[in-house]
Order: structure tokens, then sequence, then C-alpha cells
């Protein structure tokens, strides 16, 4: 494309200095450049809401970058962010984008063909993003393309009142004139007063756009509202488990007792949440299937209904722990789940003896790899529909996910999960491998310290030092608690109800006036000791003891 229209001062003056009356106009044109990615997006969120969620580019791209961003940086931002870490993802794209707006605005009001060049770019990419997604299709391209030509459309109509020619330069481009200027002309061919920059119009254009922005975008979420699925969730009945979890003693929760301890069952609100899922997948009960496939005899198809009516239905109080839980980190929880025995449910398919990894795979495209032996083999390996006496939230992976007690979640835990293939680890690496973190991972032993906090001071005298300790699968057979360099003293511990569930830990303790460094270890029911060796989470796990610095005062 070629040069479209520059009024003759602002090219003897590039850098915008061609007098009064044009001053500050790439300020304006910055803000046109804004408010064109505004409306482009608004634009692509109401056609998306016609088509459905998974058309939507905002999404999908967030989407991509997840899928594309390199293990280093995710660590990071998990790291940093915990549980925010997409609305820190969220947040740093949409600030790369009001870059990206804001410079395009600033150089299209020289060369209206970058302007357009560049949200084209910014649309196509938007498509891609769409199409390819794991739900994508032909047609989800069709937000992001209607979004570009709205957004193109806007940033014209805003750029002509910053670029109305001088006067005595009548504008009134030739039939052979480049689109882009003659698209321009149409739409921003108002009153002309023959001055370079007409801020009135500028500003009523703006407010145009603005309100064109918020307006379709506020109607596309709400359009898009309609494919979720609370109410869904909210009217399913649960079966009673015909094996319940095991019964717990009365004052069985240290933390009724001990301030800042960690309560034995985390509430599903507090329940961490580690997936790549921008949004979270919505899937209808009613269509929701369970496709089994791969290495079975006679591999079946359930409907969620297949699976709430099995007669052997079982209830477990698991603790599951996220493999990019730092040493005292909080990235683990515990919750009364609700579901089919995994392996009664291979079983019942014929699974056959040479597949070694399960791919899971769920409706947003993640793949995770579980070894068949574990799903097999460990007692309480489930697929869970309920949590804590509810359907799963949709955010832990409503309507079914699967659990596999003593695997770190990134390797068992796959949420809104719609496959399983029985299938090898030699012919198929799942996503995380693929990103070199281990094929196969069981939980770590661990220990953490909750109270007190880390470098808190407070008054000298007697209080709990308390926290949780895990070791799913084979349960926690002691926990001690070193000050400074003293002997390692037992701490007393919530009762061992069922070896996958954390045991809480209290140790109350005299603190003259001073400062003090606490550290825990655990040991194993079946005599394993806690590792003192650090590791960093990638790509296995982390170990180390957790040891904090306090002050009594
Ligand atoms: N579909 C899907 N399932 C997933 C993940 C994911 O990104 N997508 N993340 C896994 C990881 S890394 C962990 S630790 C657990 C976390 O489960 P939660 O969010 O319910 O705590 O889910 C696992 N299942
Ligand atoms: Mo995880």
């Amino acid at each position: 494309m070629t040069t479209t229209e520059q009024a003759p001062a602002a090219a003897s003056a590039p850098d915008g200095q061609g007098g009064g009356r044009r001053r500050g106009r790439r300020p304006l044109a910055a803000v046109a450049g804004l408010l064109s990615a505004g409306v482009a997006l608004g634009g692509a969120e109401i056609v998306a809401g016609l088509i459905g969620p998974q058309s939507s580019p905002v999404v999908a791209v967030g989407d991509t970058v997840i899928t594309l961003v390199p293990e280093p940086v995710k660590a990071f931002a998990i790291e940093t962010f915990g549980e925010d870490d997409k609305t820190a993802l969220v947040g740093g794209t949409l600030v790369l984008v009001a870059v990206y707006a804001a410079v395009l605005g600033v150089l299209a009001l020289r060369r209206r063909a970058v302007g357009i060049g560049g949200i084209a770019l910014f649309g196509l990419v938007g498509a891609a993003a769409a199409v390819t997604g794991p739900a994508g299709g032909p047609l989800d391209a069709l937000p992001a393309l209607a979004g570009a030509l709205m957004g193109a459309a806007a940033l014209l109509a805003l750029l002509a009142p910053l670029t109305a020619p001088a006067t005595g330069s009548p504008h009134a481009p030739a039939d052979g004139a480049p689109l882009a200027e003659r698209l321009r002309t149409a739409l921003g061919s108002g009153d002309r007063k023959g001055v370079g920059l007409d801020r009135r119009r500028f500003f009523l254009t703006s407010g145009a756009a603005l309100g064109a922005a918020l307006v379709t975008g506020g109607g596309g979420r709400l359009l898009l509202s309609r494919f979720d699925v609370g109410g869904a969730r909210a009217a399913l009945t649960l079966p009673a488990p015909a094996s319940p979890a095991a019964p717990l003693p009365a004052g069985a929760d240290l933390a009724e007792r001990v301030e800042g301890l960690t309560p034995l069952f985390t509430p599903n609100r507090e329940f961490y949440r580690v997936d790549t899922a921008i949004t979270v997948p919505q899937v209808d009960p009613a269509e929701y299937r369970l496709t089994l496939r791969g290495m079975f005899d006679a591999p079946r198809t359930y409907t969620l209904d297949d699976l709430l009516g099995r007669d052997d239905v079982i209830e477990r109080d698991v603790t599951l722990t996220c493999v990019s839980n730092e040493v005292g980190g909080r990235l683990a929880g515990t919750a009364r789940w609700l579901g089919v025995p995994l392996g009664a449910l291979l079983r019942d398919n014929g699974i056959q003896p040479g597949s070694d990894q399960l791919v899971c795979r769920s409706v947003d495209g993640m793949t995770i790899g579980a070894p068949t032996r574990s799903a097999l083999e460990v007692e309480d390996a489930m697929l869970a529909f309920g949590m804590n006496g509810e359907p799963l939230p949709v955010e832990h992976g409503f309507p079914v996910r699967m659990l596999i007690p003593g695997l770190y979640g990134y390797v068992s835990a796959c949420k809104w999960v719609t496959g399983i293939e029985a299938a090898t680890y030699d012919a198929y690496d799942a996503y995380w491998t693929e990103r070199d973190w281990a094929a196969q991972a069981p939980i770590k032993l661990a220990s953490r310290i909750d109270t007190p906090a880390p470098l808190r001071r407070f008054p000298a005298g007697r209080r709990p030092i308390a926290g949780v300790a895990w070791a799913q699968t084979r349960g926690i057979g002691a926990v001690e608690v070193r000050v400074d360099d003293g002997p390692w003293l037992p701490a007393e511990l919530s009762p061992q109800v069922d070896a996958d569930l954390w045991r809480q830990w209290v140790l109350p303790h005299d603190f003259a006036p001073g400062s003090y460094q606490l550290t825990v270890r655990a040991t194993s029911a079946d005599g394993e000791a806690q590792t003192e060796e650090r590791a960093a989470p990638f790509p296995a796990g982390s170990s180390g003891l957790h040891s904090i610095r306090v002050t009594a005062t």
C-alpha cells in the first residue's frame, strides 16, 4: 500500500512541530489507537457471544500465550503471582496490546496503511489462535476478523479529525486513490473546517468509539454467560457413596484450637488452583462424555449419569499437591472427594497389560500422562465428581476430574477430563513432559510451618508452633521441630485416618525474648526421613526442610 494523506505542514515537521494547531496530535493518535483496539476487542467479543466461548480471540490468544511461554517464565509467574498468575498474564497481555495499539495509532497518523496492516495482523493472530484452539473450528475465525474490521473502521474515523486537510486543500481523493484513503475519507467526511486538527470532532468520535467498545464488549460477555454451567452444576444430585470415607474422631481438626494452623479440610473456595485455562472450561453435564480408547479390549464411552449411577462410588479424603509447590509453599489442599474407582473402571474396559501410560485429555486440550500402574493399583485413585460434599467446582474440573493419590497433579489430576487413552510412555509425551518436567513424579514427603508466620514478631511467652505434613499413600509417622540448633522435638499429630490425608502437627514452645530459627522435618509412616537436600520444583518437585526466622519481643 502507499502513503496516505499527509497534511502539508506535518510533512515538513516530522516531529509534530507543525504549528500550534497541530501540537498534541500524537497523543491523540495514540488515544485513537487505544480506542480502536477497544472497538476491535469489543466487536470480537460480541460476535464471539453469538458463536461460543472458544471463538473469543481474547481468550484464545491468552491460552496460546500460556502454551508458548517458556517454562521458566511460567514457573516465575506461578511463584510470583500464585493463584493470580492468570490475572497477571491477562493484565500483562492487555498492557502489551495497549502499547501496540497506541504505537499503531501514532504510525497510522502518517501512514494509514501501517495502522490498517497492524490491525489486520492483530485480527489474523486472534483468528489463528481461535481456530487452532482445542475446541476451535473454521467459524471461530469470525469474531477476530469482524473485530479487526470494526477496529480498522474506528481507527480511520478517529484519525480523520486529526489530519483534516489544512486551509485551501479541499480533500477529494480520485477514484484511483488507495482504498484506505478512500475509506478514511468516507468515514471522516464530516465538517471540514480547513484546519489540521479538529479536536471537537475527535472527542465526539472518541466518545462514540468508547461507547461502542463498552457496549459490544459487555454485550459479548453477557451473551457468553449463557454458556456458564453454574446452574447445571447446582442442579446436579450426587450419589451416596457405596464406600464412605473413614470416620474422623471428634476434635480431629487441630485448627479448631490452634490459631493460624491450616484446617484439615480446605474449603473449596480456598483450594489452590493451578491450570493453563484462561477462562474456566464450561462443560454441560448433559453433554458430558468420557471416552476410553487405545489399549483396551472393549473401550466404552460414559455419560455423566453412567458414572454417577455406578454401584461402586467411593468417598475418600485426599491431599492434592502441585509439583510447583516450593518448600513451605501453599500449593497443596485437602478435600473429601467422591467418585468412581479408577482401577475398577479401567478393568471393566479390559485394559491391556502393555499400557504403561494413560494419556488423559481434557476439553481445554490439556494432556496429562499418568502411570497406568498407579491408576490400577493405588487404592483410592478415582474419577471424582464430588468435592467436600458438592459437585466439583467448575474451576476444579466440573463435571469430572481424575485423582491418583501420591502423584503430583500434573501427572494425575486431569480436570474436565473427557478422554482416557491407554498408551505407553514411548508412544506419547504429554503436555508437561514435552516441557521437560519429569514424566513420572510421586509427591515428595514434605512438612510446613504455618504458625508462627515467617519473620513474625510476637510477645515472648508460650505459643504453639504448628503446621501440616504429607506423605500420600504412606502416611506421616512423625513430625519434629528444631529451635535454632537445639534437639529435634516431637510434635503432636492429628489422628491418622487415611494415609492420603495430610496430618496437622503442633508443638507448644516457651519463647524467651530473642530471635529464633524454627525448622520442621517429617518421617513417613513407612520410615523415610524427609531429606534436607534442597531441590527446586523443576523438574520433579521441591525438597528440603522448611525453616523460618521469628522474633519474640
Ligand atoms: N485440564 C487440566 N487439568 C489439570 C491442569 C491443567 O492445567 N489443565 N493442571 C494440573 C495441575 S499442575 C495440578 S497441580 C492440578 C491442580 O488441581 P486444582 O486446580 O483443582 O487444585 O490439576 C491438574 N490438572
Ligand atoms: Mo501442578
